[in-house]
């Protein structure tokens, strides 16, 4: 027998019932639902929980095994600009509809809650969707703002009714048309798309431009800035995508293989995009050559109206997020137990442990805020909220996209890094989780546009808004009972519990003396240049703070010794957290040196043209 088939074969990494093994998520939606509608909800969550590790983690991967492609003439030579996709593509957005995944916050069954279920599904969904949660993202947001316009636009009513739909057959995703060739983060400036009226008496426009980056180009509708003729700012259109019919492709091979779209009517696709990873999604460079749009903001408007989507798609980044980190501690977790090196088991390997547990901690808080933030949206779609909780929640959703999409990055490279080699082969499907997390710091705004966003909702209204932060740390603190005392369940442990988590508090306590202040000063005209240089410090101090809070009332709250433990160990980062931020102030003059190393400066003119 040769070497091959004799020699020893490393058993791979298994996925089990990802909602059956999230001992976490199910402790936090206990906590948020309350048990009753936990009690309600669990089956569901634990039947998907199944499917996302088998049948749709499958789909997924036939989805990035067969990525979109563009056809620009069929076999004849007739330009027919069509994308191919895969079958599995297809049904991934099928099960996306008959799940519910958009649908479940706006049939609010379970009132408020109903975010918070749907975000624990779409936690659940993620990192096995092969990127079908990308167009759920914009569909989502879609939904929320036809839903807020449809009292004005009776019109909006129809495309809503689509976008929320559990049947297959009719629901609709959406695109959303933001960045241009200048790019996508000063998107009042990068905006060339013109909205030609198409007649004076109506709202309905033909749209010309380019749009650099529509992230999944099969949708059924759009949401687009524009410029009208003469406005200085943008405007909003909705845009609906009618498909010419599919028979015109007929005549090439490729039907029955992968599914056919053609290009909608006045859309050109220049190309699909080349990327790094989602290379499942059709993303695609479209010129607009006259598509018919509804105006459906004021004029000038449409930043402030399209924000409406862009808060949601920024929470589902932050599901994304979470999704991969939780998908690659769970495989990594797994895979210590299989892995046998230096006569142990990795899991039995004290400096092995220790990473898992870094994993398994930011994996936790980051999953903790992006519960958080369902829950404010959840209580705001139901005219539930207070005003500091819409504050704390305006706040929260850049601070929660960058901090997670961060974390993100460095969590699956860490965790590719715990699988070996292995993790690095293409063939075990680990390597995509790398690639698919990359977009996320990019999507929906970088981190830099994140923290200067934070800086923008703290400078509008600092005393509310830092009131509005104080109040929800300090009643993430102090604010929920020790259930455990309740009972009457004192013990040992709990005493130990308890002196953990004073300590945990403590270290929140002494950084928020700290962040307070930083706080306090973001409207300082002279040192508006330092603040603006440390805005990403701040908006890291502001997450891993109410990270840690949140984590200790969900570890008050339950008693858990675990979860107890993830709030203390995290907490105690926050000492250097501190540190961090009292040095990046002192650091701040040199970094403008430091930055400047390029040997021959641009000249005025040359730097001009960019
Ligand atoms: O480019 C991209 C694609 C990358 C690669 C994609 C690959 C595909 C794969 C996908 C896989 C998943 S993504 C980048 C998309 N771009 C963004 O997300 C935008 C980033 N930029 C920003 O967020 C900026 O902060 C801007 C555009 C909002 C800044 O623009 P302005 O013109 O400076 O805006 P203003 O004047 O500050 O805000 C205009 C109004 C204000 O309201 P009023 O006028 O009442 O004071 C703001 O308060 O909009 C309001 N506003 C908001 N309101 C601005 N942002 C928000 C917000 N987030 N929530 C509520």
């Amino acid at each position: 027998m040769d070497n091959i088939t004799t020699a020893y074969v490393q058993d791979g990494p298994r996925l089990g019932n990802q909602f059956r093994d999230d001992l976490f998520l199910q402790s936090c939606l206990k906590r948020l639902l309350g048990s009753e509608n936990f009690a309600t909800l669990a089956p569901d969550l634990q039947r998907f929980g199944w499917e996302v590790a088998t049948t749709i983690k499958h789909l997924g991967q036939q989805a990035e095994a067969e990525p979109p492609r563009l056809i620009q003439s069929d076999s004849w030579g007739t330009s027919v600009d069509a994308l191919a996709l895969s079958p599995a593509w297809t049904k991934l957005k099928e099960l996306a509809a008959l799940e519910g995944l958009v649908a479940i916050p706006y049939e609010r069954k379970y009132l408020e809650h109903s975010r918070i279920y749907q975000i624990a599904k779409l936690y659940l969904f993620g990192a096995s969707s092969g990127l079908v949660n990308c167009p759920l993202a914009m569909t989502d947001g879609a939904a929320r703002v036809c839903e807020l316009l449809c009292h004005d636009f009776d019109i909006l009513s129809v495309p809503l009714a689509h976008l929320i739909s559990r049947d297959p057959y009719l629901a609709w995703t959406s695109g959303q048309w933001m960045t241009e060739r200048k790019g996508g983060s000063d998107v009042s400036s990068a905006t060339e798309t013109i909205a030609v009226p198409v007649d004076n008496k109506c709202d309905w426009f033909e749209l010309h431009g380019n749009k650099w980056f529509s992230s999944a180009a099969d949708g059924e509708m759009a949401l687009a800035l524009a410029r009208e003729p003469n406005a200085s700012d943008l405007t909003l259109f909705y845009v609906p995508l009618q498909r010419p019919c599919v028979e015109k492709m007929s005549g090439t091979a490729l039907l029955g293989i992968r599914d056919i779209q053609l290009a909608p009517r006045g859309i050109k696709v220049r190309c699909l995009k080349d990327k790094l990873g989602t290379k499942q999604l059709p993303t695609a460079e479209l010129q607009l050559e006259g598509v018919q749009a509804l105006k459906i903001s004021r004029t000038g408007r449409g930043i402030a109206t399209i924000s409406e989507m862009v808060n949601i798609t920024r929470i589902h980044n932050c599901v994304a997020a979470t999704s991969l980190m939780r998908r690659i501690s769970a495989l990594a977790q797994d895979y210590a137990q299989r892995r046998v090196v230096f006569g142990k088991y990795l899991a039995d390997q004290p400096i092995h442990r220790n990473t898992l547990a870094w994993m398994e901690i930011r994996s936790c808080v980051s999953l903790i805020l992006t519960l958080d933030c369902a829950r404010l949206l959840g209580l705001q779609e139901l005219k539930m909220a207070s005003v500091n909780d819409t504050l704390l929640l305006r706040l929260l959703i850049p601070t929660a996209k960058a901090f997670t999409a961060k974390e993100a990055v460095a969590l699956t490279s860490e965790g590719l890094e715990c699988i070996g080699g292995q993790g690095y082969i293409e063939s075990t499907g680990i390597p995509t989780l790398l690639r698919d997390a990359q977009v996320l710091p990019i999507w929906e705004g970088t981190t830099n546009v994140m923290a200067v966003d934070v800086l923008r909702v703290l400078r509008r209204d600092t005393t509310n808004v830092m009131n509005a932060f104080i109040e929800a740390v300090n009643y993430r603190l102090f604010g929920v009972k020790d259930r455990s005392t309740d009972m009457g369940e004192k013990n040992e442990s709990n005493v130990d519990n308890e002196l953990l988590i004073e300590e945990a508090t403590s270290w929140i306590e002494n950084m928020m003396k700290c962040l307070v202040p930083e706080l306090q000063r973001v409207n300082e005209k002279e040192s508006a240049v330092d603040i603006e240089a440390n805005a990403r410090q701040l908006l890291f101090s502001i997450g891993k703070t109410y990270g840690a809070a949140l984590l200790i009332e969900q570890a008050r709250w339950s008693g858990v010794r675990r979860e107890v433990l993830i709030a203390y160990e995290w907490s105690k980062e926050l000492a250097s957290e501190r540190t961090k931020m009292q040095m990046m102030r002192l650091d701040n003059n040199r970094t403008d040196i430091i930055s400047r190393h390029v040997s021959a400066p641009m000249s005025p003119d040359i730097r001009a043209k960019y």
